[in-house]
Order: structure tokens, then C-alpha cells, then sequence
């Protein structure tokens, strides 16, 4: 048996209130989502909220009664609350309440599957446990220097929150040893073009890449379904092989502590030489939800990056207009579908047009004989041409300047030697 759940939102303003009844729609999948069902929902429109329980008195009276009419086990604001506000509301509804942010962090726990989700998981969670308990704690001194804190032992709110520090600090060195052995691998592959893909969660990011990799990543038709980053070669073209990372998603309002404790899984997103940002062309919310992303890229500090529009799902859009405006409003956007693969030649041409535009040409002198050389350049990039003149060969290629470079120095010691004998 599920959780029965009654979600709660509070609108600034009636003007506002279709907005909010919008968000409690992504609260009510979320809870879903987390094994809930969503018995009911309330909006209360209130310019200001308030301070003790954050809705307001009448508001609190209605929540007890449909609780109790209703045999509510749990409330779920879609807005933030404080410690005390979220005390004050248990005490006067007699119902456990949560917020948005603390339902996130459930489905969280409940999707990480490897050890580094599992770690970033209860790091977020125990930072945002640590600032409520860091919350209570600047209520106590503002009350007059200590009062209720002092005593010959520790208090236990000190106990809990030393314990929490040492979890904390324990939590980050195994992150710091996930990181550094990253770090290893992706100096491997730091020749090849990475193409990440970034969007709202459940927009088809897993589906495309298994789409165009074969990856095998799994799919389902819940919030954060993918909690890793998953990459995978695929060849755009003949000799080009570029790197696809799937990773997690973004929603509105990502708990800060998830941000931070991702940091390592959401950095994929910052070595990318393009971000592919998906979006479900057959959601309703299509602009507010592109919105959402790129402030979570900022956020991230990935605004800078090069990136490429995908619309997905079109197999799901009937309306024309609808992909028209999608095409015309986002220059250079591509529309495809993971389901069908509609489209993936669009955006295999647009991909492989951005990959070229960071690659170099460049012509190479050889003495005659030298297959390996030759065979050197065949691996780093995309050879254009190749005939002999002279009594040399000239070979004039397209790739990126790292590997290029590094045939360079081959040849001119391979030139060099020869010239000293
Ligand atoms: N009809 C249709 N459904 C799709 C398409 N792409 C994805 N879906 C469905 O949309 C849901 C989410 O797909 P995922 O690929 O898991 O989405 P995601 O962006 O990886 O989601 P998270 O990892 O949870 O953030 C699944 O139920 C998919 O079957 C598509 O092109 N067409
Ligand atoms: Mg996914």
C-alpha cells in the first residue's frame, strides 16, 4: 500500500495560481515517482506567508480537517520551510509534513544504484539535515547567548551535529577517491569530442543515447531515472568517433545539496566540448522547462558552453505548428525521436558539422616508407588526401590539434634522424 499524500501549494497571488497548480502537477509525478498516492491537493493563494507555519491560520484548520476526512499520511509542500515552520505544522495538522526539496532527496536515495550515486545521495541528504539542524541552532542564540545550550555534558543537539560533521567529512573523502580515479580514465579519452547531454529529467536523454550507441542505459517513465553519467563511443562518421555521456536531469528548484554533492557526475557537463540540451517536444511546458535547465547550467557553471537545441519525442507531437515554432525559435535546433529514430540523420549532419568546426587541417611531409607514420595519422584524425610528390609523401588531414600535434613531433624526429645520417 502506498503512502496517501495531500500536496499543498501556496500562490502569491491568484494571477499565480494557475502557475502553482502547474508545479503541483510535477510534485504529484515526483510523489508518484517516490511510491506515494496523491489523495488531494490544495492552493492557497496568500501574498505573504506566514512566519510560523507558512500557510495561513484558516489554511492550517482546512489541512487537519482533510487529513483526518481523508486518512492522510503524509503532506508535501511544494514550497520551502523552515524547521520551525515544518514543527509548527506537524504539531497543529497531526500529519508528518515535508517539502519539495526533502521529496527530491527521497527519490534520490531510492534511484542511486552505484556507489558514487549512493554517496552523493546521503551527502545531500545529510547537508540538508545539517542546516536544519544549524537552522535551530541560530534560532537558540538569537534568544539571548546560549540559553538551553549550556550544561556540564554536550547538548544533544551538539552530539547530533558532531556526528553529522564526522559522516560528512568521511562522505567526501570517498568522493575525492571516486574523483581521482575519474580523473585517470578521462585522461584516456581526452582525444575525442564529448557530446553530453543535459535536460529536464524524463525528457528522453537515456533513450537517445541508447539510441544512437546501443548504450542499453535504462529507461522508465520516472523522475531521475538516471542518476549516473553513462558514456559511450559512437561514430559520428568514418574516423570520427566521438565520446556520449548520458547523465542525471535537472528540475526546477534542485535542492542546492544535490547540486554540490553532484558536483563530480554534473563536471561531465563542464568537460564537454558540446552540451546536445534535450527537451520533450510534447510537453506543455516546453519554455519554462528549457528555462529550468539552462539556470541549473549556470548554476553549474556551464553557461559558456557551445550547445545544441534537441527536440525529442516528436513521434509523440501531432500538431505541425507546434515543431515549427520549436524549429524557428530555436536556431539551428534539431528534432528527433528516440522511439522511432526519426530525425537521428539531422543530427548526426549537425553533429558532425560541430565536431569539423573544432578540428584543424593540416598537411604532413613524409619520407617515403614510412607506413607508420602514415598509419599514426590514419588514427588521429581523417585524412583528406594522400599522394606522393617528390620523393615524399604529402598527407593532408582534418582532426583535433592534440593528436595532430603529436604526429607532428613523430615526424619531424623521424625528418631530423634522417638528416643526422
Ligand atoms: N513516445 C516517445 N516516448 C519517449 C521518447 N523518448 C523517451 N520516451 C519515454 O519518455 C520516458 C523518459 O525517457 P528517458 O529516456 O528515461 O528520459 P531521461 O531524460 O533519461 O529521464 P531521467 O533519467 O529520469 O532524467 C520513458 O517512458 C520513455 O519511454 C520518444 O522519442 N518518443
Ligand atoms: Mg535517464
Amino acid at each position: 500500500m502506498g503512502w496517501r499524500i495531500l500536496l499543498v501549494g501556496l500562490a502569491g497571488s491568484s494571477r499565480l495560481r494557475w502557475a502553482k497548480a502547474e508545479s503541483l502537477e510535477e510534485l504529484a509525478a515526483l510523489t508518484v515517482t517516490a511510491g506515494g498516492e496523491v489523495v488531494e491537493r490544495l492552493i492557497q493563494v496568500k501574498p505573504r506567508p506566514d512566519p510560523a507555519t507558512l500557510v495561513g491560520k484558516g489554511m492550517v484548520a482546512e489541512l487537519r480537517q482533510t487529513c483526518r476526512a481523508h486518512r492522510i499520511d503524509l503532506l508535501i509542500l511544494d514550497e520551502e520551510l523552515t524547521p520551525t515552520q515544518q514543527r509548527n505544522l506537524e504539531d497543529a495538522v497531526q500529519v508528518r509534513v515535508i517539502d519539495r526539496a526533502a521529496l527530491i532527496l527521497d527519490i534520490f536515495a531510492l534511484h542511486a544504484r552505484t556507489a558514487e550515486a549512493k554517496i552523493q545521495v546521503e551527502l545531500a541528504q545529510l547537508e540538508y539535515r545539517r542546516t536544519r539542524l544549524t537552522g535551530f541552532g541560530t534560532e537558540m542564540s538569537r534568544l539571548g547567548g546560549g540559553i538551553g545550550t549550556r550544561g556540564p555534558g554536550e547538548t544533544r543537539l551538539e552530539v547530533d551535529r558532531r556526528r553529522l560533521e564526522q559522516r560528512i567529512a568521511a562522505l567526501r573523502r570517498d568522493l575525492k577517491k571516486i574523483d581521482r580515479e575519474r580523473a585517470v580514465q578521462s585522461d584516456r579519452r581526452q582525444d575525442l569530442f564529448r557530446v553530453v547531454l543535459a535536460g529536464y529529467t524524463n525528457a528522453g536523454k537515456s533513450t537517445l543515447l541508447n539510441r544512437l550507441t546501443g548504450a542499453g542505459v535504462k529507461v522508465s517513465d520516472q523522475l531521475f531515472a538516471t542518476l549516473d553519467a553513462n558514456t559511450k563511443p559512437w561514430d559520428l562518421a568514418r574516423n570520427v568517433r566521438i565520446l556520449v555521456t548520458d547523465t542525471v536531469g535537472f528540475i526546477r528548484k534542485l535542492p542546492a545539496q544535490l547540486v554540490a554533492s553532484f558536483r563530480s557526475t554534473l563536471s561531465e557537463l563542464l568537460e564537454a566540448n558540446l552540451i546536445l540540451h534535450v527537451v520533450d517536444a510534447g510537453d506543455e511546458q516546453v519554455d519554462r522547462k528549457i528555462d529550468a535547465v539552462n539556470d541549473t547550467l549556470a548554476a553549474i557553471g556551464a553557461a559558456g558552453k557551445p550547445v545544441l537545441m534537441v527536440f525529442t519525442q516528436t513521434d509523440r507531437v501531432f500538431d505541425d505548428a507546434v515543431l515549427k515554432r520549436l524549429k524557428r525559435g530555436y536556431a539551428r535546433s534539431v528534432l528527433v525521436s528516440g522511439q522511432t529514430g526519426e530525425g537521428m540523420d539531422d543530427l548526426r549532419r549537425e553533429l558532425l558539422r560541430r565536431v569539423e568546426s573544432g578540428m584543424v587541417v593540416r598537411t604532413f611531409t613524409l619520407p617515403l616508407h614510412r607506413y607508420d607514420l602514415v598509419s599514426l595519422l590514419h588514427d588521429a584524425g581523417r585524412v583528406l588526401e594522400q599522394r606522393e610528390v617528390r620523393g615524399r609523401y604529402r598527407v593532408r588531414v582534418i582532426g583535433f590539434k592534440p593528436p595532430l600535434a603529436r604526429v607532428r613531433a613523430r615526424v619531424s624526429a623521424a625528418l631530423a634522424a634522417r638528416r643526422s645520417t
